[in-house]
């Protein structure tokens, strides 16, 4: 996209009005645009130039500003420096990205006793021509993080109503995939990114990139195979990965679903290991009838063992997830 603002110049007669303002660059937020989609139709906007002065000291109108309309999680950037510009998240946000040039000066300013009928006026200024970068990050209350083929985009669909591509062999997911679980009165918003690898926050495999897509979620669920080898490796290297990746993914509450439980329930699996795992996580109780019972940020708020295959333990991690959901995000400084 490309954006053109351009200053009038006023030619004013002896008594000329000064030129008007530019119009503005304006971001607006609003809540029924969902997509970007609208900007690939245009994809270049101008500001109006200002109206040119009068004679009789009559000033021009101000140029139209021009307003982009742009969904919640709307990042803007600047296509050159890579710089992010805006970060627009609240519906009705209206954010001024760059103003109208000033207006030239009429030569009436420039009249003096010694210069009774100046010939000259200023110009205006001229306008700014930039290319931005627009890009819509998701904001979902829970972001799904596990190895690559834990499980996470089965889990997906059998939450949701989603149909995730699902394959037993690691970056099946590929792009982030979105779904709504319903839960009582509320459509909880679950995303489910690629899997990370260990080294992933220095750019190993395919996940990291995705990380920003979760960065603003209200938890993360981590997902664990209970077929690894080893479920504190797989969750140290997870927690390392986002710690790598940025402090505000460790400051999220979260919980973890131990999945493919049904090949524990047939003896494929040893039982120890998830007793274990359970017995070393120990999770952080909330009365989420207190208001006031704000849990300390990266709290564990729940171990649950499911499988997307047979059902087992998804009716309580539907619940423990709408807590997540919902859980009040504490102040607290770690
Ligand atoms: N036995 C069993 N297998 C499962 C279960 N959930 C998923 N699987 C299998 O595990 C494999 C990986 O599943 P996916 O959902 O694609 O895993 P993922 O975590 O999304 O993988 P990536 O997208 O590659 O990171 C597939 O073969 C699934 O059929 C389960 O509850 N029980
Ligand atoms: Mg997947």
């Amino acid at each position: 996209m490309s954006f053109r603002r351009e200053k009038y110049v006023p030619k004013g007669g002896p008594d000329g009005g000064d030129g008007g303002r530019g119009g503005d660059v304006v971001f607006f937020v609003r809540e029924n645009v969902k997509t970007l989609s609208h900007l690939k139709m245009q994809q270049r906007f101008f500001a109006q130039n200002g109206r040119p002065g009068a004679g009789r000291q009559k000033g021009g109108p101000r140029g139209d500003d021009v307003v982009i309309e742009v969904p919640p999680g709307t990042a803007v950037f600047d296509a050159e420096s890579d710089e992010q510009l805006l970060d627009l998240t609240e519906i009705g946000e209206r954010a001024v990205l760059y103003q109208g040039g000033r207006g030239g000066k009429g030569n009436t300013h420039f009249k003096s006793s010694r210069h009774q009928t100046p010939r000259f006026a200023q110009p205006g200024e001229d306008g700014v021509e930039k290319n931005l970068r627009v890009e819509l990050q998701i904001i979902a209350d829970l972001g799904f993080v596990g190895l690559p083929n834990a499980g996470k985009s089965t889990l997906l669909k059998v939450l949701t109503a989603a149909n995730p591509k699902i394959g037993n062999y690691p970056f099946t997911t590929v792009i982030p995939n979105l779904g709504v679980m319903h839960h009582y009165e509320h459509d909880i918003v679950l995303a489910d990114i690629p899997g990370l690898i260990a080294g992933a926050s220095n750019g190993a495999g395919l996940g990291i990139q995705f990380l920003k897509h979760i960065a603003r979620t209200r938890g993360l669920v981590y997902v664990l195979d209970v077929a690894d080898e080893d479920l504190d490796a797989s969750w140290d290297t997870l927690s390392g990965e986002l710690a790598a990746y940025s402090r505000e993914l460790v400051r999220k509450q979260h919980i973890v679903l131990l999945t493919k439980m049904d090949l524990v329930d047939s003896g494929d699996v040893p039982r120890a290991a998830v007793d274990d795992f359970i017995r070393d996580h120990p999770v952080v109780t909330v009365d989420h009838d207190d208001p006031d019972a704000v849990p300390p940020p990266g709290s564990l708020l729940g171990v649950i063992p499911v499988s997307a295959m047979t059902g087992t333990g998804l009716a309580e991690a539907r619940d423990v997830m709408a807590n997540l959901a919902n859980a009040p995000v504490g102040d607290h400084v770690i």
